[in-house]
């Protein structure tokens, strides 16, 4: 176990990688999943970090979308279960989603292993493990295509923190709203969703369920309104300009760490 000292200029992040690992250990997350990770930790480095404006908006879109749906669902894999479960548990109680496991990798330990950790941490049913996962999506030929019958099948609205682009793309040919939480603006998953959160699922979970008790009590007018006025397109656009525009103010300030 890694002792990481309080003042540790990169102890967030350590602990992040700690909980990923310690999901790996408990046979919640796969091997890939580290290195998924990394690629993520990459784009985070590059946005400073920290929850933007563009990431801002499309949660306010992202609440209203699941808050009107009629069968939400939130779909979880191996990370966002070993890094946000009690945020996961809380979405789905907030809003009335379900909650089920959809694996890229998928193994029935580890779908099982997830399906006991999301428990643990007060979640009421855990769709798609199993026998559960009884119903196909017909694009796919992988095991992802296994559904829940009463979960992503039926699904009008779906929440799929860092997907794999081919699922997005099926799950959007299915006719759902897809809404996802992925660092990396440019992926293909990115580029699908209806609504793509721009930053860490660490930070984007605690903010999506504060903002989905902010707007529950308001008026359906309303939540359609914050959609119509959503364009996802230019919240990628945005994106992509902060890193830019990051990157060429940080080339202009010096940068050598004297010691
Ligand atoms: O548990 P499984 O079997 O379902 O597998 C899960 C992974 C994540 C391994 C699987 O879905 C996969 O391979 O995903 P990809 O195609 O690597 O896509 C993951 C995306 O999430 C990438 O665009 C990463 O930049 C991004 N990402 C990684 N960590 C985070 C993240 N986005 C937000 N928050 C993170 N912490």
């Amino acid at each position: 176990r890694l002792n990481i000292p309080f003042n540790h200029p990169r102890r967030e992040s350590l602990l992040i990688r700690e909980k990923l690992v310690d999901g790996f250990r408990k046979g919640i997350v796969a091997p890939e999943g580290l290195i998924a990770h990394g690629r993520g930790e990459c784009f985070d480095y590059i946005l400073g970090e920290k929850t933007q404006e563009f990431a801002l908006r499309a949660i306010e879109a992202a609440a209203a979308a699941i808050l009107l749906a009629n069968h939400p669902v939130i779909s979880v894999n191996g990370n966002v279960a070993a890094l946000v479960p009690e945020y996961i548990v809380k979405l789905a109680e907030e809003s009335g989603a379900l909650i089920e496991v959809n694996l890229f990798y998928r193994t029935r330990e580890r779908e099982e292993a997830i399906k006991q950790h999301l428990l643990s941490h007060g979640a009421r049913e855990v769709l798609g493990v199993g026998e559960d996962a009884s119903a196909t999506i017909p694009e796919l030929f992988s095991e992802r295509r296994r559904v829940s019958p009463r979960g992503i099948l039926i699904a009008d609205v779906v929440l799929v923190p860092l997907e794999d682009g081919d699922r997005t793309e099926a799950l959007k040919r299915l006719g759902k709203f897809v809404v996802t939480i992925d660092l990396n603006p440019l992926s293909r998953t990115a580029r699908t969703a209806d609504v793509t959160i721009i930053d860490n699922v660490v930070r984007a979970m605690p903010l999506l369920v504060e903002k989905v008790r902010e707007l529950k009590g308001r008026d359906r007018e309303v939540l359609k309104e914050i959609i119509s006025r959503y364009n996802n397109n230019e919240i990628l656009q945005e994106a992509l300009r902060f890193i830019s525009h990051r990157l060429v103010e940080l080339a202009s300030r010096e940068l050598r760490i004297r010691v």
